[in-house]
């Protein structure tokens, strides 16, 4: 398992969190995503999910990827 914390731009609200969570909890290899606004703090197998496959994932919930 390897984790990350990725930064997020654009979320403002519960809403937003809502639809992050939403977004990663769909993707597979995902374990936990732990997610605030602004940030998430993600728990992945990387044998089945990228760091890149859950930044586009987020992005695709219409967020963006803070570097
Ligand atoms: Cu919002």
């Amino acid at each position: 398992m390897a984790q990350a914390t990725i930064m997020i731009d654009g979320m403002s609200c519960m809403h937003c969190v809502g639809r992050v969570k939403q977004a990663l909890d769909a993707l597979e290899g995902v374990s936990e995503a732990s997610v605030e606004i602004g940030s998430v703090a993600v728990t992945f197998d990387e044998s089945k999910v990228s760091e890149a496959d859950i930044e586009a994932a987020i992005e695709k919930s219409g967020y963006k990827i803070k570097k």
